[in-house]
């Protein structure tokens, strides 16, 4: 499954504790996909034991690659981040060209540039990639059209991590680059919030409330059936 039909995903965190029978339960929910990432602490050993425990589950795995260190063979999918609003280069191109240095030979067709624009202030993303996030809605839109139509990267992100975002900021992403395939990722925490999202972007991910409300991350898949 191509994950330009992806309507829903799990982010899961090789760094957050989940036992068996959340993980179970995760992969009978209906979810297009699990994503693997995370900022803190995620390095080879765990995001390898994650993905073992998923190896063979029936649902796509796709590796989120912000540390190239973390690369792990037999994913079905590969993104590479690059942080369109970061205040280093680093985070724009740097850890991805130390990815291919190192790791290039590991990715065939299934690897994706996502152009991430990240807004809240408050996520650890922000603090460590320094994140211009004050942005107006037209400067978003123009860090949406720099990352898809000049940089011509398939996929954006709009990054909210740890808090819902602004449905109209979204909304006027979507218009200004249709033929983007769109994340969005932050503060879905159950039916509505997911349905309200779903509705302007491509895929809609899915992380913190799965370690907070297991219920409501549950939740999240039956707004999109
Ligand atoms: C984080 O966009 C994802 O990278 C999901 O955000 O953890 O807030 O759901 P939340």
């Amino acid at each position: 499954m191509d994950f330009q039909s992806w309507r829903h995903v799990f982010k899961l965190d090789p760094n957050k504790p989940l036992d068996d029978s959340a993980l179970a339960a995760l992969i009978r929910s209906g979810t297009d996909a699990f994503l693997i990432g995370g900022t803190d602490g995620v390095d080879a050993e765990n995001t390898f034991a994650l993905y073992t425990r998923l190896e063979g589950c029936g649902i796509p795995l796709a590796l989120e690659m912000s540390h190239p260190e973390q690369v792990i063979r037999g994913f079905d999918h590969y993104f590479i981040p690059t942080v369109l609003n970061a205040g280093t280069v680093d985070w724009v191109i740097g850890h991805q060209t130390r990815a291919f240095e190192r790791y290039g030979h590991l990715f065939h067709a299934d690897v994706t540039g996502q152009g991430y624009i990240v807004l809240n202030p408050d996520a650890k993303v922000a603090h460590v990639t320094e994140a211009k996030t004050d942005l107006s809605i037209e400067t978003a839109i123009a860090y949406a059209e720099t990352g898809h139509r000049l940089f011509r990267l398939p996929s954006l992100y709009v990054e909210y991590s740890g808090t819902f975002g602004s449905v109209e900021l979204v909304q006027e992403v979507r218009l200004a680059v249709p033929d983007a395939h769109l994340f969005y990722g932050g503060g879905i925490t159950g039916y509505e919030s997911a349905r309200v999202m779903a509705e302007h972007v491509n895929t809609i991910v899915v992380g913190n409330v799965i370690y907070d409300n297991f219920e409501g991350a549950l939740a999240t898949v039956a707004a999109l059936r």
